[in-house]
């Protein structure tokens, strides 16, 4: 099992496309176990996008996550990571494949809707910054016995 970041940026949270979104992870079969809306500190925009410091878009991105609320989950499952890059598609949403969310949802490659961590290594990065230690839920997902099968959880 694998626990992942994913945040709604704010052009999904005032589009009106939480719901809509959420529930592509939870029927994929996906499991929440921390869940908030928040507005983002600088400090943190800034840690969390350490990696493109120094880029042309850098500043645009900083002030549009902390320009209006973010909804921020933190995602389990099996190779979680990688099931939820390939939910969200490619980063510009003109070129991201239908069926993603990115591909469904959205038109630029700035105003994307949606951040996932991108490795095992990210997200227990991002995890770090965006949730307390202590912050995420315990869960007994008995559910989970028909989402996989017997060898998927090994
Ligand atoms: N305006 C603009 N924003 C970009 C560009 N590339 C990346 N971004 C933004 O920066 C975020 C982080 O970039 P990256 O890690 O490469 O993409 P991601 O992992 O698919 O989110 C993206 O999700 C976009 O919001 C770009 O070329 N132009
Ligand atoms: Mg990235």
């Amino acid at each position: 099992m694998e626990t992942t970041l994913i945040f709604l940026k704010p052009d999904a949270v005032q589009r009106g496309l939480i719901g809509s979104i959420v529930g592509r992870f939870e029927a994929k079969g996906l499991t929440f176990v921390g869940m908030k809306l928040m507005n983002v500190p600088k400090d943190l925009a800034e840690k969390h996008y350490a990696e493109h410091q120094g880029k042309p878009f850098y500043d645009g991105l900083i002030a549009f996550v902390t320009s209006s609320p973010v909804f921020v989950m933190a995602i389990r499952g099996v190779n979680a990571v990688a099931v939820c890059r390939t939910l969200i598609g490619a980063t510009n949403g003109q070129k991201a494949d239908p069926g993603t969310i990115r591909g469904d949802f959205g038109m630029s490659g700035g105003y994307n809707m949606i951040h996932g961590s991108d490795s095992l290594e990210s997200a227990e990065r991002e995890l770090a910054l965006w949730f307390d230690d202590g912050e995420l839920a315990t869960i007994d997902k008995t559910l989970d016995q028909w989402v996989y099968d017997p060898s998927d959880l090994k």
